[in-house]
């Protein structure tokens, strides 16, 4: 598999996926301009990762890719081990933070995407960043007593340690939300987690301008 990605994007999720599975698998770095390449968008039409390439077919989504991965190494129990309701339950995460909060951080990474002059810039960044911290302490009240998202570590988790990182890298604070810090720091524990951050961005940190 080949997955492309540039640093501090929601692709991070599927390279952690990827690391998860063991498998061996090969990454392509780009960066955000270079997505718009006319080469990219023979890749890409959408000018946006990730890209997943395997077996001659090329996927896009996020959510596709993840649970692409999911399904080819079923191993991984990723898709969630409890049947019907424990697949439904990581589609519904899956879902949730791939429609309902990816998208909110656009606002706040290229707020010009969606107004032209100054007026109401600033008005439509705050507004996001609450949509974001109200949603975000219902995740956090939702993981009470609970390890993962969903029954048992699935696809969703990576797709939340993005949306967390996004967060905290536009001053969007996690200090008092207990369950998703104690969360954060449960992935952060775990060496393929790190090693997927590590190859994409080596020391750094913080997410930057990604969406
Ligand atoms: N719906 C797509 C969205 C992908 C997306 O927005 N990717 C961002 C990185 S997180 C991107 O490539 N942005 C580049 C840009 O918009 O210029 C998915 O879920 O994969």
């Amino acid at each position: 598999m080949k997955l492309y990605y540039f640093p501090g994007a929601c692709a991070l999720a599927c390279h952690i996926a990827l690391e998860w599975t063991g498998a061996a698998y090969q990454t392509v770095r780009l960066s955000q301009a270079s997505t718009k390449s006319i080469e990219y968008r023979q890749i890409n039409p959408e000018g946006t990762v990730p890209v997943l390439e395997h077996e001659g077919r090329t996927l896009t989504e996020t959510a596709a890719i993840l649970f692409y991965i999911a399904e080819k190494y079923p191993h991984t129990s990723l898709l969630g081990s409890d049947g019907p309701y424990g697949r439904a339950d990581v589609i519904r995460w899956v879902s949730y933070l791939g429609s309902e909060l990816h998208p909110t951080f656009r606002q706040i990474f290229h707020p010009r995407r969606f107004i032209d002059g100054r007026d109401g810039v600033e008005a439509m960044i705050k507004t996001a960043k609450e949509t974001v911290r109200t949603r975000l302490v219902k995740i956090d009240k939702h993981l009470q007593g609970r390890s993962w998202l969903t029954e048992s570590r699935s696809i969703a988790d990576p797709y939340l340690l993005v949306i967390l990182r996004w967060a905290e890298s536009v001053g969007i604070s996690i200090d008092e939300m207990e369950n998703l810090l104690g969360y954060k720091g449960r992935m952060l524990s775990q060496d393929e987690v790190l090693a997927a951050i590590t190859s994409e961005e080596g020391r750094r940190t913080s997410a930057g301008d990604s969406t």
